[in-house]
């Protein structure tokens, strides 16, 4: 029920990161995988890291908030590999900006690539799904889908949204055989995180103390979840927003020493 054979794959933003990990155990489970950058020498980068690990990725320019490239882009897999039966909506930015600072165009671009992006794609890819009797949607959600930090009002906004475009998703497409989940990691390393990881930074001591796990997430970390949404596995599990965080989500404070809170 988890194999993927002869399933095509589109992972947004799937040249490094989270999109790379998941794109990866696809791949692993019998995918044909598919994946686009906006710049074409990351894609030409990618390819080799693949590669390394006999994957043959089908790599597309274009930019996924731009409707027009998304259908030039969508058109040319569909043309090239084949129409797509597995959709993750991975691409995303953050910007860390308190909101009284925050200029409303960076708002707006948090939410052009977070949120509607993932409703332009999909919107791409569906109705295709919808003919050939099925399909599988995978949208990166997140933490902050469910709670605020200072600083990240635009992601948090885009990420809640997306974690209720996705029950919408379920409630418009679940009749046509097509289950949209979304995965919430919790602070995995990657180049998102990067600003945030280094050793000795309050958040990266805080994610350190609050997560039961006692470590950041890896992306790999992420790559079964992706593979259960994938498949056949979750083909009655629809709507869902799926954590993958290490525990941090059910701790409600530090994980202090053993004994510090016993009395
Ligand atoms: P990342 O390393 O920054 O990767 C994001 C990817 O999205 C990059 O390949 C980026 O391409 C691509 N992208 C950005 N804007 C795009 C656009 N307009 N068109 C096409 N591609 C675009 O981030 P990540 O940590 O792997 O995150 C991947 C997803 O997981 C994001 O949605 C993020 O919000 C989510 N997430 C991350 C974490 C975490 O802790 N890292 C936790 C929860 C959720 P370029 O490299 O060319 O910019
Ligand atoms: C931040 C982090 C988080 C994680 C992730 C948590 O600045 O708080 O970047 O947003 O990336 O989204 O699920």
């Amino acid at each position: 029920m988890f194999d993927l054979t002869g399933k095509v794959a589109l992972i947004t933003g799937g040249t490094h990161g989270i999109g790379m990990a998941i794109a990866k155990a696809l791949a692993q489970a019998g995918a044909k995988i598919c994946v686009n950058d906006l710049v074409e020498e990351r894609l030409v980068a990618c390819k080799k890291s693949y590669a390394e690990v006999s994957i043959d990725v089908f790599t597309v320019v274009f930019d996924v908030t731009n409707e027009e490239d998304v259908d030039k882009g969508i058109g040319i897999i569909e043309s090239k590999v084949g129409p797509i039966d597995i959709l993750v909506n991975n691409a995303g930015i953050i910007k860390r900006i308190p909101i009284l600072d925050m200029p409303v165009e960076d708002f707006r671009q948090v939410i052009d690539i977070d949120l509607i992006a993932p409703f332009i794609v999909s919107k791409r890819v569906v109705p295709s799904m919808i003919s050939r009797g099925g399909g599988k949607i995978i949208n990166m959600c997140s933490m902050m889908s469910v709670y605020g930090r200072n600083s990240v009002s635009a992601y948090a906004s885009a990420k809640g949204g997306l974690k209720l475009l996705t029950a919408n998703m379920c409630c418009e497409w679940a009749k046509h055989n097509i289950q949209a989940n979304g995965i919430g990691p919790g602070y995995i390393a990657t180049s998102q995180t990067e600003a945030i990881r280094v050793n000795g930074h309050p958040f990266n001591n805080l994610v350190m103390t609050r997560t039961p796990a006692g470590r950041w997430g890896d992306p790999e970390d992420l790559a079964g979840a992706a593979v259960f949404l994938a498949s056949a596995a979750s083909n009655y599990v629809n709507g869902h927003l799926l954590f993958v965080d290490g525990g941090i989500l059910a701790n409600f404070g530090y994980v202090a020493g053993e004994n510090e809170l016993a009395e």
